[in-house]
């Protein structure tokens, strides 16, 4: 953490992906278990594979949703929103979109990849509560239509999508301009999301990892808790409460 902004509150980003999630029972995508084990991203997270056979897509996200709907926020997300007690300027950038850090308290919470509670019509763009749709679904033979006769679609980012620009534009200047910037459970491979650790590091933030495994972009942590999410964060909120760090005192010295 350089000199840069000695003379205001520490800022810090918490940028996180499907591992912080995963101790709420939630699949993560990939490794062991992971949800593209079973499926192919391609076939199911892309507008070519919603167009080839928007049913099989559908029901891949109302079993997504239903999933998410059934868990619960973990340890690792309540630390979060706990931080942000201490830390007002606190922000949350997370690829996830299952919304556990709003349930678990979080309130600056930037989804880059979109959610998976709304659905919106892919012709007219009407957005609607996915629980208005899923129960009349499962019988159908086809995917819900939207009162315009266009489909209803997951508000999920696909690949090949491009990402809500205000959304990405305000994750990237608060990675450029933060302190303290958290990498959470993320393998740090899908772009431009894992651009934002590149960003913070290149920034001066200081950077640090929790991740049971190393990742492409471990090297740019000045420090790893290579432990679960739901054990490592608790503590590092407690020490970051304790011993809030200060504009110019770097973290890595806090081995
Ligand atoms: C776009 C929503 C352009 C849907 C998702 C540059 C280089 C290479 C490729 C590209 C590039 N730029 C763009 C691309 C293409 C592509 C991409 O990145 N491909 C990858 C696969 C190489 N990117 C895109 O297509 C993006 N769009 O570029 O548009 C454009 C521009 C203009 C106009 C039009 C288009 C859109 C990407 C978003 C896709 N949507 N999700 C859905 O969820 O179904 S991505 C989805 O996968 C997630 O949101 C997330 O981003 C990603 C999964 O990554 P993670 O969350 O990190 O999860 P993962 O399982 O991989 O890792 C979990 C980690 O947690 C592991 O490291 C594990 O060790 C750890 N872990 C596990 N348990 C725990 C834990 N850690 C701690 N505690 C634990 N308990
Ligand atoms: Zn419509």
């Amino acid at each position: 953490m350089n000199e840069r902004h000695a003379d205001r509150p520490v800022r810090i980003v918490v940028f996180t992906g499907a591992g912080v999630s995963a101790e709420s029972g939630l699949a993560t995508f990939r490794g062991v278990g992971g949800l593209w084990a079973d499926f192919d991203p391609a076939t199911l997270a892309t507008p070519a594979a919603f167009a080839r056979d928007p049913k099989r897509v559908w029901d891949w996200y109302v079993s997504r949703y239903v999933g998410v709907r059934a868990s619960e926020p973990n340890a690792a997300h309540r630390a979060i929103a706990r931080l942000e007690r201490t830390f007002p300027s606190l922000l949350v950038v997370t690829q996830n979109i299952d919304r556990m850090h709003q349930r678990a308290g979080s309130s600056k919470v930037l989804e880059l990849h979109g959610n998976i509670w709304n659905a919106r019509c892919n012709a007219c763009g009407r957005e609607v509560d996915m629980a208005t749709l899923v129960d009349i679904a499962d019988s159908a033979s086809d995917s819900p239509r939207c009162g315009c006769g266009g489909r209803m679609r997951p508000s999920v980012v696909w690949f090949g999508e491009r990402l809500p620009e205000a959304v990405f534009e305000e994750a990237a200047e608060s990675a450029a301009d933060c302190d303290l910037f958290i990498a959470v459970g993320t393998s740090a491979t899908v772009y431009p999301a894992a651009g934002l650790i590149e960003l913070a590091a290149r920034s001066g933030a200081d950077v640090i990892e929790v991740n049971r495994e190393e990742t492409p972009l471990s090297h740019l942590a000045d420090r790893v808790l290579r432990e679960p999410a739901g054990e490592a964060l608790p503590r590092l909120v407690d020490e970051l409460e304790l011993d809030p760090p200060t504009a110019g005192a770097s973290l890595a010295k806090r081995e």
